[in-house]
């Protein structure tokens, strides 16, 4: 291939008969595969139109639609890059993206087109579009004005598709910058270690701002040429219903609790399909049992990263090639992918020997460039010898089998959303009456994990928790709101004076479980 534009390649998958269905909302629209080829032929020309720079970063806030994922797609058909924003982002958190990125251009809903666009204006953004999850607004307006005719921008490997923020242990978000070549390669291999075949169709389920929802099921669905069942957002009793016309699920760990709370949920409604995939945080050992119980069916956990898209996978094993690891084993997150160097190392730097836990490195042609204008924080998270330190933690059993057990970097990851304890402490601080904080992920049984803030008040100050919370839901997205506050007189710390947060996390441990 002389451009190795990721588009160009999706396209290239599509199936001969451009007029079958290649998405099927709940809504009950089909687009057919014709529909993709020339909406985002028409939202590439609008792009063109503009006369931006190269390398421009299309930022984009909106609802969950096949609009939006149709612009995700122009984007790459333009070659310009493409930056998701998740819809709970407030207007702080999108201040901080957008004066980051400076993106040419800028996508958000109507209904906040009045704070989005002061924002982007002030940040330099030429252009800003609206796009609702109703087939309207001014970027679908503009775009019909274009030909539906569009050859794909030359791209090289190592150019820049997209760029995911993904916050760092200080609280401030670093942008990956992912490329076309990282994008491709991972979609080709796991088109071929998930086994995908033609007849499959994915239900997807997840929002389509982050790794899972964006890259690993679009692109899977769309390498293969597979239909998608497009959920606007996850319900698990519609969910459970597509299961009939469906065979492949993606989802984290949530979802499947959530699936696993519903009656529907048996043998018979899943016996069409053939493979479910579980990521983004870990999935308890009870739900991958609970799971093999009810449907037969053994869920396939895999590990990845924004920065890296997939690393390890259980095996899917229906493939010959792949059967001596055959087994896919809950409570761990399989082998590393094929082109996919992974390493396990000790504080001093050295590899460790088998069964032991140390930090996991990781190099192939799937780990991005590095963070967006963050040298010195890039070459910091890689070794000399261009591994990635992925800040988790893990081993490596005498099998191959990779287990993740913990993250260096202080983390919290609810419902398959990432929580910087850090941020929500720094935001508790600046409050009124506010001396110190703590924030430390708790288990909860939905979520997984989910945040509870431990306040210290300053001497005479009264801080009251509801207050805080109550502060916090005003300024930042929600998932990242702590689910408890409490206000305490101390907190535990260690003869160095760093505050023992294992300590907090064990005494709160029973709160949601
Ligand atoms: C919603 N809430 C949450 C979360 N989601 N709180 C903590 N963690 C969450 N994930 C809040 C809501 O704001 C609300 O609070 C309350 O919890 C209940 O909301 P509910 O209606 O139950 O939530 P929902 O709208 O049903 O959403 C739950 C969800 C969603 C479907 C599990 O969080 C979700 O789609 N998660 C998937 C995230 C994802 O795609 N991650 C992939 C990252 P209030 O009532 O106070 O407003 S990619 C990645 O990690 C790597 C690369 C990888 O390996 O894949
Ligand atoms: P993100 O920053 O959203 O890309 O989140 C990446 C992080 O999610 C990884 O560094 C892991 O800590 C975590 N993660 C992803 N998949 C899994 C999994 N299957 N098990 C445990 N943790 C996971």
């Amino acid at each position: 291939m002389s451009s190795h534009n990721l588009f160009s390649a999706l396209r290239a998958a599509f199936p001969s008969d451009l007029d079958a269905t290649a998405v099927q909302t709940d809504e009950g629209l089909h687009y057919s595969w014709r529909d993709l080829d020339r909406a985002t032929a028409m939202m590439a020309n609008l792009l063109q139109s503009l006369d931006l720079p190269e390398g421009s970063r299309v930022a984009v806030q909106v609802e969950k639609s096949v609009e939006a994922m149709m612009l995700y797609l122009a984007t790459l058909r333009a070659g310009y890059v493409f930056l998701p924003l998740n819809t709970a982002y407030q207007s702080a958190e999108i201040e901080y993206f957008i004066g980051n990125a400076e993106p040419a251009v800028v996508v958000c809903s109507g209904a906040n087109f009045g704070w989005v666009s002061k924002i982007a204006f002030k940040a330099g953004t030429q252009h800003v579009f609206t796009l609702n999850d109703d087939r309207t607004g001014s970027w679908l307006d503009r775009a019909a004005h274009h030909s539906d005719q569009h050859q794909a921008a030359p791209r090289q490997a190592d150019d820049l598709a997209a760029i995911l923020y993904t916050s760092g242990t200080t609280g401030r978000s670093k942008g990956a910058m992912l490329t076309h070549g990282n994008m491709l390669s991972n979609a080709l291999t796991l088109q071929d270690y998930w086994g995908w075949k033609r007849g499959d169709v994915l239900i997807h389920a997840l929002p389509i701002f982050h790794v899972h929802g964006l890259f690993v099921a679009i692109h899977g669905a769309l390498i293969n040429g597979s239909k998608m069942i497009w959920m606007a957002k996850f319900d698990p009793k519609r969910a459970i219903g597509y299961m009939s016309e469906a065979t492949v699920f993606m989802g984290v760990p949530t979802l499947y609790v959530r699936m696993l709370a519903e009656p529907a949920l048996t043998k018979a409604a899943v016996k069409n399909m053939r493979l479910f995939i579980a990521g983004s945080a870990p999935l308890l050992i009870e739900t991958f049992a609970e799971w093999q119980t009810r449907t037969g069916h053994t869920i396939l956990e895999r590990y990845g990263m924004s920065e890296t898209a997939m690393l390890t996978s259980n095996p899917y094993s229906a493939d010959k090639r792949y059967a001596k690891q055959s087994e896919r084993r809950g409570g761990t997150v399989g082998f590393p992918l094929p082109g996919v160097s992974l390493r396990v190392r000790g504080d001093d730097g050295q590899d460790l020997p088998v069964g032991e836990i140390g930090g996991i490195q990781v190099k192939g042609p799937n780990v991005f460039k590095g963070y967006w204008r963050m040298p010195e924080k890039t070459a910091e998270e890689f070794t000399a010898d261009g591994f990635f330190k992925t800040g988790d933690v893990g081993k490596v059993d005498e099998r191959g089998y990779v287990t993740i057990v913990g993250r260096s970097k202080d983390l919290i990851i609810s419902g398959g959303y990432n929580v910087y304890p850090a941020e929500i402490e720094g935001y508790i601080n600046e409050m009124k009456g506010v001396a110190e904080s703590a924030v430390v992920g708790v288990p909860h049984s939905d979520f997984g994990e989910v945040g509870v803030a431990v306040v210290i008040a300053k001497a005479g100050a009264t801080v009251l928790p509801d207050a805080i919370i109550a502060e916090l839901k005003a300024k930042l997205a929600n998932f990242k709101i702590p689910k408890k506050c409490f206000v305490v007189t101390e907190l535990p710390r260690n003869t160095m004076s760093k505050v023992q947060k294992n300590l907090l996390r064990d005494q709160y441990k029973n709160l949601f479980a």
